[in-house]
């Protein structure tokens, strides 16, 4: 109904549809104490295919991005009641960084101070009124293109690039949520065995495609786990689940993988693994502080077991 009796080019539908179905919800945040800017913002916007939230003082805008979470630009104005939009700037920052929000600060044109000092409170980018539709678009677009870049980028910078498991910097940064939800974890540290026969036997090309082909099958196993691709052959599984029952788990990932041969390039490659356990439980009685040292101390542990399965004969699980 947005074109109905409107002369948008037949491209232009296509464009924008062509939009909206590759990303249906990029939420916006209006912050204006003027209704009418408002309503003209969120009218150009949303013929655009954004969705628009509109607030009409600073503290609405700081609750409504806390509640919304997947809020992804906010254009502020800067002559507001209370809170002013470099306050409201300068406040979100310390919350969330330009690579996570854009800001576009909104003025008077002219008077270069407020643009400034919108910049240096944290905007990404500044408009000033009156501005044409064409810029509004411009600009929006622009900065959303270079939040997606960002996103591309943090992605790529977690990723193993090989098995596209997590990487060992994913790992360290954000294992450690895992343990907020006071449920017992389990850790395991598994290392193939021999991989270097395999490599010198087959290949390192084929050696490669045997690491993406286990790392397959451990996605197929724990598709709920946190995976690691920690270094060379070595993997760790982090499980938000009891000991007993991680461990039942990886008993039949371990026997399933001695059993099966793994088809590459007509080669039938045989592989074990051997793991080491480790388990952690939330203290129920004191308030126990989660550190980055519980994370280490509980990596070491499964380090030592995962050890002690190579010194037994490998292809076995120690805890
Ligand atoms: P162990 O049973 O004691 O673990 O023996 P291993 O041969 O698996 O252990 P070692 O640490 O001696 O050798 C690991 C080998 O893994 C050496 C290295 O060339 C190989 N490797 C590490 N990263 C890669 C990789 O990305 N691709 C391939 N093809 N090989 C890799
Ligand atoms: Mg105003
Ligand atoms: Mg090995
Ligand atoms: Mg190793």
């Amino acid at each position: 109904y947005v074109f109905k009796g409107s002369s948008a080019s037949l491209d232009y539908i296509v464009s924008l549809l062509t939009r909206l179905q590759k990303n249906p919800t990029t939420k916006l945040l209006v912050v204006d104490d003027s209704k009418v800017a408002c309503d003209y913002l969120r009218h150009l916007l949303q013929i655009q295919g954004y969705q628009v939230l509109v607030a009409h003082d600073g503290e609405q805008a700081l609750r409504l991005l806390a509640e919304q979470g997947d809020i992804r630009l906010m254009l502020i104005d800067y002559a507001m009641p209370g809170l002013s939009g470099h306050q409201v700037v300068s406040r979100v920052r310390r919350q969330l960084g330009s690579d996570r929000l854009a800001i576009i600060g909104v003025s008077a044109l002219g008077n270069h101070r407020l643009s400034a000092q919108f910049i240096k409170q944290g905007a990404n980018d500044f408009i000033g009124k009156p501005f044409s539709a064409e810029e509004l678009y411009c600009r929006v677009a622009q900065n959303l293109k270079i939040l997606e870049q960002m996103d591309s980028i943090r992605q790529a910078s977690y990723q193993d690039f090989l098995t596209g498991l997590y990487n060992r910097r994913y790992f360290f940064e954000h294992a450690l949520s895992w343990f907020e939800y006071k449920t017992p974890l389990t850790l395991a540290m598994l290392d193939i065995d021999y991989f270097k026969h395999i490599n010198d036997s087959y290949g390192h090309h084929v050696g490669d495609q045997v690491l993406k082909a286990f790392s397959q099958l451990m996605k197929e196993m724990f598709p709920h786990a946190l995976l690691t691709r920690m270094g060379g052959e070595e993997f760790c599984i982090l499980l938000p689940e009891p000991f007993v029952k991680t461990y039942r788990h990886l008993e039949n990932f371990r026997i399933g993988l001695a059993r099966q041969e793994i088809l590459i390039e007509q080669e039938r490659v045989k592989i074990t693994t051997s793991i080491g356990l480790a388990q952690w439980q939330p203290s129920i009685h004191s308030n126990e502080q989660v550190t980055q040292d519980t994370l280490e101390k509980l990596l070491h542990l499964a380090d030592q077991y995962l050890y002690q399965a190579k010194a037994r004969g490998r292809n076995c699980i120690c805890y």
